[in-house]
């Protein structure tokens, strides 16, 4: 039985939550997971919070979940008092999980999350599988965006992944022993991940998965501050990489 923590960072999602939640519960149970959803609320000022409150407390809600409040509950809630960017709201789920796998699961639902059958037999030959989305639902200079990042990470980092940073990714829950995840804000997150991991030793693979458009509020990844600081913490993590390596190699 796979056993897995769905990470969900959520900013301002009081409308999607619910949906996405109950999405991970299907998507979760089809494969008949023993599994943990761990919401990252991130300083959101919306009623986000509140809804998964409900949900936790009212098990009828979401009639699948029924744990809710007992000592082992499914259904947990992480949050930041205020916005603290999507790396660092991944970086507070990923503390927080328990289990073997971990998946990466978001707010607005743009993945299939019960595509996920198709990711586990993956595990035999690697520890992270990458969804890369074949057809990507996003606004054209978002595409845009995404191709220079992808650019320029591999310019740096030799090639890790195709779509480095798409939100549909499963992998060892161990690999976090062996990293050291510092990204903010923005999109490093993933590099940071991919490339620390596979500088140690750890196997990626790669599959494509649906992308659907946004469930409904606005994305934030593509302002202007986000990319300043994705771009400054990867330059940095470059640096820093090369020295973590070599320090381990004279230990
Ligand atoms: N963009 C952004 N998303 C956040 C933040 N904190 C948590 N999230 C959540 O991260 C997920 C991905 O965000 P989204 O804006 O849809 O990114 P996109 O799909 O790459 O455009 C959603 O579930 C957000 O609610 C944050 O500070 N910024
Ligand atoms: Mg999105």
């Amino acid at each position: 039985m796979p056993s897995i923590s769905v990470v969900l960072p959520a900013w301002n999602e009081e409308h999607n939550i619910a949906t996405a939640i109950q999405q991970a519960v299907t998507a979760l149970e089809g494969i008949g997971a023993d599994y943990e959803i761990i919401v990252v609320d991130d300083g959101s000022r919306d009623g986000t919070a509140r809804v998964v409150g409900e949900l936790q407390t009212s098990p009828d809600t979401l009639q699948r979940i029924k744990c809710i409040g007992a000592s082992h509950p499914q259904l947990r809630l992480v949050r930041h008092e205020v916005n603290r960017g999507y790396g660092q709201a991944l970086r507070s789920g990923y503390a927080a999980a328990q289990k073997d796998l971990v998946l990466i699961h978001h707010a607005d639902s743009q993945f299939d999350l019960t595509e996920i059958k198709r990711f586990l037999p993956l595990l035999a030959q690697a520890d992270i599988i990458c969804g890369y989305r074949a057809q990507r639902a996003d606004p054209f200079m978002r595409k845009v965006n995404a191709l220079g990042w992808n650019m320029v990470v591999r310019l740096l980092f030799g090639y890790l992944a195709r779509d480095i940073d798409c939100g549909f990714k499963l992998f060892r829950r161990e690999v976090l022993d062996h990293v050291h995840l510092t990204a903010t804000r923005g999109a490093m997150i993933d590099t940071e991940l991919l490339a620390s991991a596979r500088a140690r030793g750890y196997r990626i693979a790669e599959l494509p998965v649906t992308h659907l458009p946004r469930l409904g509020g606005q994305p934030t990844g593509a302002h202007l501050d986000v990319i300043i600081t994705s771009f400054r913490e990867l330059f940095a993590f470059r640096r820093r990489l090369s020295a973590e390596l070599a320090s381990e190699k004279r230990r």
